[in-house]
């Protein structure tokens, strides 16, 4: 019998990348076209600080862009520091489907893009070169917890840094030939050091699927999640029986029991899909948020339990 066809992803933006996602996924397309379709949506909007086009740059200014796209079958490919590409998740793609390798990183990842038909563009825009401006005046790297807006009912909670720092996109989703796939972009952490690489397109770190269990991808501070291997490490709770909630919320209790001072004031979330289709989520702090998108559930928001 036909199993549950599913996509979910991070954040409130997750909706309209849900919606898009659905348009492959509802007429039986496969997964892994889902994902790239999906997580396009938020690359290309000028409001969203945290993906693609209008990113957030590193405190030199350039907006350098990490993404990673996995399947149930082990294939995957990401790109790392690539500048001046408005899509990094189709350029990952073709890392997997085009070249032996996995990882292709700064002038490297852009001259294969532009190799393969990508337009070199200027991404960083009006609005997000004055909010770097206006960050050179402190020059103070302290990532926020949650961008104000998407804070439920708390404001970064009375913390300092700036707003909007981070919110990148994961997207795990089931087609109705029964297959996981997953996608993770971001332009990373906000006045980051030029060559910081986060733990979006490192498989394992930001995003992790197997076909025989299930996928997870995180957001939040990537070297925490770098440090604990954390998606890896909750598709393998997973696989030991836990549910997705579960093995998301004792991936995140590693992460604070190996720095505890740290991650009191520090966000990670991550969220989860098993191959059942069943969906979870788990954060340090409150304020993440997460989407589900299928038959039913046309566009739903749902809160993540955290820690605080
Ligand atoms: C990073 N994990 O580059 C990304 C940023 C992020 O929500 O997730 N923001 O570390």
């Amino acid at each position: 019998q036909p199993g549950i066809v599913r996509v979910a992803s991070t954040w409130d933006f997750g909706v309209a990348a849900n919606q898009a996602a659905w348009t492959v996924l509802g007429q039986g397309g496969h997964a892994l076209d889902a994902v790239e379709t999906g997580v396009r949506v938020p690359e290309a909007d000028l409001k969203n600080h945290s993906v693609g086009r209008a990113g957030y740059p590193d405190r030199d200014g350039h907006v350098s862009l990490d993404a990673s796209i996995m399947d149930a079958e082990g294939n995957c490919g990401a790109v790392a520091a690539i500048e001046h590409i408005a899509h990094p998740i189709s350029v990952a793609r073709r890392v997997m489907e085009r070249t032996p390798h996995v990882l292709l990183v700064g002038d490297g990842a852009l001259q294969f893009a532009l190799e393969q038909g990508f337009k070199k563009e200027h991404l960083l825009t009006p609005e997000s070169e004055k909010a770097w401006h206006e960050w050179l005046k402190t020059a103070h790297y302290e990532p926020s917890i949650n961008s104000e807006v998407r804070d439920y009912g708390k404001t970064n909670l009375g913390l300092p840094g700036g707003k909007d720092n981070h919110d990148t996109i994961g997207m795990l989703a089931l087609d109705a030939h029964g297959k996981l796939a997953g996608a993770c972009t971001t332009s990373g952490m906000a006045w980051k050091m030029r060559g910081r690489v986060g733990d979006s397109p490192i498989i394992g770190a930001g995003l992790y699927v197997d076909g025989d269990v299930g996928g997870a991808t995180s957001t939040g501070v990537g070297e925490e999640v770098i440090r604990n291997a954390g998606s890896f490490l909750v598709v393998e709770l997973m696989r030991q029986g836990r549910t997705p909630t579960e093995a998301c919320k004792e991936a995140v209790m590693r992460i604070i029991k190996r720095r505890p001072e740290a991650t009191k004031t520090l966000q990670v979330g991550f969220l989860a899909m098993n191959k059942e289709g069943e969906v979870g989520a788990y954060a340090i702090q409150h304020g993440f948020t997460y989407a589900v998108c299928d038959a039913k559930k046309q566009d739903a928001l749902l809160p993540s339990a955290s820690v605080y």
